[in-house]
This record gives structure tokens, C-alpha cells and sequence, in this order.
């Protein structure tokens, strides 16, 4: 048996998970819990950094004896060190608005077309590369960190890059499997700052006692840092030709393949090859997910998401419905109006209460994944007979049995925790429990959870006719 500790740190909370793994064993127990969020400080979007470091040291003490530690975290968030190691600013939220207008910029020296080829990457305004491209401190950086290489780097003194984040940067190049110089040198980020790269199972380094408190000498594995990575792990997929949606702030809706997809076809859709653990492309597209309802919830002030949802199940179906992906949605503010304003934008009467508020948003995503799957499965040339939904919100029942009718493919919703249970699971292999390849670690994934099943229900033609009004609305 092995006793792992998952830092597991998502952009509405983290956490720190305690993985006990055997044979035929795979528990995770939640040993601590903390906010997560944007901090604005003046016109600046923030993470805590700090308030997420210290969190983490709290669950890790709390944890008792471990045989190994691993973090992951969102992507193409990163922070800054000078020649001496030091933090230079507090790294900066994806949502920031510093990013606005960049990309534009940026494709008038690089054109989508090489960017895709080398990096094959969906073109997000907030990807490394932009915010890179309106970075003040970079002529005083010596390193650039990811935040799980950064959180890895205070434990252990060691620098690197693990490899799946680094994919979400649009600095790597994913046929040749190394940064790519060429669009560092082309942007102006000097090659330099950005480290070796390390593997998920890589021993990053041993725990530094005194700065940490900490036990000395527990050993922090390089997981499949970005979180989506870690997730896709733990998909209890069997032998079956399977899709995924990993559900949580963001819905990362798509495929995983042996290798990318870098046609045209795939860039006009904006397709993303992220790199995956055991060399896999996670071929995928981001829908703005349940941040919307996130959102919705704080300007409420209701934290009674099952109450919001069983309103939402009883309120009238295909209402109202938004483009969730609009750009309008990505920032944080007031999103009950934003909504309605694109509905009045859209030419429809906006929703009047919370719970069709909420049923908007999830029929709204319930389209978004299914057009996304459709189109990951032409542009792969891959059917798939089953959508598995991971993550925290493959607890919503009505939007998995909306998602389930949208795409009129059964739903299998579960492991909750699923990014904590792929990075335990790297770990254990690392370990040297006999974990050999996914299929192994996903078997014992299925014996040890329990799946809900949503079959579609309805009629499709309802789905066709709301598909098209809101194509026509976009
Ligand atoms: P992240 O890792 O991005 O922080 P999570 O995977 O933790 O996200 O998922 C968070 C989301 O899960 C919440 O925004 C919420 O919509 C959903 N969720 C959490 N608990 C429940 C629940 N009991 N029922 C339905 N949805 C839930
Ligand atoms: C999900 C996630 C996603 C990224 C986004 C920034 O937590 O890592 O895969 O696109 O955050």
C-alpha cells in the first residue's frame, strides 16, 4: 500500500487529498479544503499565491507519514524568479484583462497558421504566450515557473517543467516535444527562462524541511500537472470508444489520442492538442463551463446550488439560450446581467427569475458539448459510443441528463474527484505499484467507484430546433 498526498488545486478551490493505493485498493480521503478565487488588487486580477502555499502546507502537516507528494493546478498560469531565486510580483489571474487586444498583436509577427503547427494549441486570449507578450518583469526574470512547478519549487529547491503544462503554454512545440525556441525567440521571450522539462513520475526532489516544516526526505513526484492531464487519467473508460467532458470551472470537452491533429480543419474549430500523461493529446476544446453559474451564485450570494437546480429541473425547457463561450462571459463581474444583455442583444426576452437563469446556462452548455463533440469526432475521424463527465460537476444531475440528451450519448458521471485521483495514481506507478499504462490505472478506477448513469431522454428534434436557433443567434 502506498499513502500519497494530491495537492489538487482547481481555480474555485483546493485541496489536499490523502491517496491510499494497492492492488485492488484506490481511496481518496479530503484532509483539507480552502478557497480559491481572483484576488484584484488595483486593476490587477490576482491569485493568493501565497494564502494557496500556506494552504497546502496546512493539509500536508495535517496529513501524517506520506511516501510521496504531487501537484497540480489549472494551466498557463505561471510565476516569475530573479538569478536568486526569488518570487518577482504575484502571479497573475488568466482573466486578468492585461491580455486584452495581445493576441491580435501578437499573430501580426507569428500567424495563427505556425503558431497551430508548431504548437497546436486552441488560440485562448490568455494563453502563456500572451500573457508573456504583456509581462512587465520579464527582462528581470531568470525563470519562469508554472504554478505547480513553483509550489514544487518551494518544497524542494528544485526548478523544472513538468511536461503536460508546459503543453498549455503555446511555447511548445507538440511533434518535436521541447519548448519551441523559434516562437520564444519570435515573441521575445528569451529561451532561457523557460527550464528543462520533466515527465509525470519524475522525482522532482525531497521536501526541505526547514523552510517547510515538513517531514525531511518525502519525495515530490512530477504528476500530470495541469490539471485537465491528472483528470483524464482517472476516466473509468474501459475498452469502449469513450469522449469526456472534465467538469469544473471549465468544461474540457473531447478526445484523447496517440497523436495530434494539426489540420486546418481542426484550427478553424480551434481544437487544442494539449499534451497528455503517457505521451497522450488531449484533443480538446474549452467551454466556459460552470463558471458562469459560479458567478451567478456569488452576485446572489447563493451558495444553494442543489436548490438552484431542482428550480431550474421544474422550470420551462429552452427559454432562453446564450453562446456560453461568448468573450463577454470570461471575466469576473456581474453575470445574471451580462446574460441578460446578450439575451437582448440575441433578440430574446431575457430570463426573469434565478432558476431560469440557471436552466439557460445548463441547456446552453448541454449545446456547447455537443457541438464541440461533434465536431472533435468528424475533425478526428474518431466515433465515440459514451461521454464519461469527471470532475466537480459531474455532481449536477440535470446537467448531466441535459448533456446526455443534447448529444444523445449515455452519460457516465463520476469519479468527483477525478484530477486528485489521476495525480495519486501517477505517484503510486512512480512508486512502483503495478500500474503499468492507463488502462491499468482507469481499471482500477472503475472497481473502485461507483459511475451514475444518465441514458438520453426527450426527443432529439427539440435539440436540432434549439442547435439552430442558437446558431442563428450567434
Ligand atoms: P475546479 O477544479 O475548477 O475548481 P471542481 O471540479 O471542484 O472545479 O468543480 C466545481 C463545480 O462543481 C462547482 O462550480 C459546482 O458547479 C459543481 N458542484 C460542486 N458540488 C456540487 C453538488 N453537490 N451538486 C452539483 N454540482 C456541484
Ligand atoms: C482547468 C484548466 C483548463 C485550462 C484552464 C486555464 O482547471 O486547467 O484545462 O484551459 O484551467
Amino acid at each position: 500500500m502506498k499513502r500519497v498526498a494530491a495537492v489538487d488545486l482547481g481555480a474555485s478551490s483546493g485541496r489536499v487529498m490523502l491517496g491510499t493505493v494497492g492492488a485492488d485498493t484506490l481511496e481518496l480521503a479530503e484532509i483539507h479544503r480552502f478557497w480559491n478565487g481572483p484576488v484584484r488588487l488595483g486593476n490587477t486580477l490576482h491569485w493568493d499565491v501565497l494564502h494557496l502555499y500556506r494552504s497546502m502546507l496546512d493539509g500536508l502537516a495535517q496529513a501524517g507519514p506520506l511516501d510521496s507528494i504531487g501537484i497540480d493546478s489549472w494551466a498557463v498560469d505561471y510565476g516569475l524568479l530573479d538569478a536568486a531565486g526569488r518570487l518577482l510580483g504575484n502571479p497573475i489571474h488568466y482573466r486578468d484583462s492585461r491580455t486584452d487586444g495581445v493576441m491580435e498583436r501578437v499573430l501580426e509577427s507569428v500567424s495563427a497558421e505556425d503558431l497551430y503547427a508548431i504548437t497546436g494549441l486552441q488560440q485562448l486570449p490568455f494563453n502563456t504566450i500572451y500573457q508573456l507578450a504583456a509581462e512587465g518583469l520579464l527582462e528581470q526574470a531568470e525563470t519562469l515557473l508554472m504554478i505547480p512547478d513553483l509550489l514544487g519549487y518551494w518544497l524542494t529547491g528544485q526548478v523544472g517543467a513538468e511536461r503536460t503544462n508546459a503543453s498549455t503554454t503555446q511555447l511548445y512545440d507538440v511533434r518535436a516535444r521541447a519548448w519551441s525556441s523559434e516562437l520564444a525567440q519570435r515573441v521575445g521571450v528569451p529561451i532561457k527562462v523557460l527550464p528543462e522539462l520533466r515527465e509525470p513520475g519524475d522525482v522532482i526532489g525531497t521536501v526541505l524541511p526547514e523552510e517547510t516544516g515538513l517531514a525531511a526526505g518525502t519525495p515530490v513526484i512530477a504528476v500530470g500537472s495541469h490539471d485537465t492531464a491528472s483528470s483524464v487519467v482517472a476516466v473509468p473508460a474501459g475498452d469502449e470508444r469513450f469522449a469526456y467532458i472534465s467538469s469544473g470551472t471549465w468544461s474540457l470537452v473531447g478526445l484523447e489520442l496517440e497523436e495530434p491533429v494539426l489540420s486546418a480543419e481542426a484550427r478553424e474549430a480551434n481544437f487544442t492538442n494539449e499534451g497528455g500523461v503517457d505521451g497522450r493529446i488531449r484533443f480538446l476544446r474549452n467551454v466556459m463551463g460552470l463558471w458562469i453559474l459560479q458567478e451567478c451564485q456569488r452576485v446572489w450570494g447563493s451558495d444553494d446550488l442543489p436548490g438552484l437546480l431542482r428550480a431550474a429541473a421544474d422550470a420551462p425547457p429552452f427559454a432562453v439560450l446564450i453562446d456560453p463561450d461568448a468573450p463577454e462571459f470570461l471575466a469576473p463581474g456581474n453575470m445574471p446581467r451580462r446574460i441578460e444583455e446578450h439575451c437582448r442583444a440575441t433578440g430574446q426576452e431575457p430570463p426573469r427569475s434565478q432558476a431560469a437563469t440557471v436552466r439557460c446556462v445548463l441547456e446552453s452548455l448541454a449545446l456547447a458539448y455537443r457541438r464541440t463533440l461533434r465536431q472533435a469526432q468528424t475533425i478526428a475521424d474518431r466515433p465515440v459510443d459514451v461521454l464519461h463527465v469527471i470532475g466537480g460537476g459531474s455532481q449536477n444531475e440535470l446537467l448531466c441528463q441535459l448533456t446526455a440528451d443534447a448529444c444523445g450519448l449515455p452519460v457516465l458521471a463520476g469519479p468527483v474527484e477525478a484530477s486528485a485521483l489521476g495525480n495519486v495514481l501517477v505517484q503510486a506507478r512512480a512508486l512502483g505499484e503495478p500500474l503499468p499504462d492507463l488502462g491499468a490505472m482507469r481499471a482500477l478506477v472503475r472497481s473502485t467507484h461507483q459511475l451514475r448513469r444518465y441514458q438520453p431522454q426527450g426527443k432529439p428534434a427539440d435539440w436540432d430546433a434549439a442547435e439552430s436557433r442558437l446558431f442563428g443567434i450567434r
